[in-house]
């Protein structure tokens, strides 16, 4: 069974919407097969952005990334990568279809990095790579 890797970023956790981001991943139907809170370091981060490296963004994603706690989360389904991907919505929030998490949860807050609430694996390579590094027992 095909299966994703899910971050519930720090503006994510701020606001109060973990409960929010879960259900609507349970309400289409993935199964939920691990989850943790955490803060992530540095080494961690530069690990997962490692495709970033190097770009104005990165190390204001990385800072973003480390200001305040995570939810890591294995999402499983038939085609959840690209499910989850959907649901997300673009990377954009401002233009993010109504109706998905950025779309609904998220707008341009004016800083260096986009703040939308949810990463979400882009591939099977990916989400295998990313599993391994927030979930090595798996
Ligand atoms: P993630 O990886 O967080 O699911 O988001 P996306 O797949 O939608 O976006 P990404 O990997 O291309 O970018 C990672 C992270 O960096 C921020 N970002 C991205 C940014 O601030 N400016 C940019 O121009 C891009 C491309 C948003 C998400």
């Amino acid at each position: 069974m095909e299966r994703t890797l899910i971050l519930v970023k720090p503006d994510g956790v701020k606001r109060n919407l973990v409960g929010e981001v879960l259900a609507r991943i349970e309400a289409k139907g993935y199964s939920i097969v691990a989850l943790k809170m955490l803060k992530a370091d540095r080494a961690l981060l530069v690990r997962h952005y490692a495709e970033h490296e190097g770009k104005p963004f990165f190390e204001p994603l990385v800072e973003f990334m480390m200001s305040g706690p995570i939810v890591a989360l294995v999402a499983e389904g038939n085609r959840v990568i690209e499910g989850f991907r959907k649901l997300a919505g673009t990377t954009d929030p401002t233009t993010a279809e109504p109706g998905t998490i950025r779309g609904d949860l998220a707008r341009d807050q004016g800083t260096k990095v986009v703040q939308n609430i949810v990463h979400g694996s882009d591939s099977l390579e990916s989400s295998d790579r990313e599993i391994q590094i927030f979930f090595p027992e798996l």
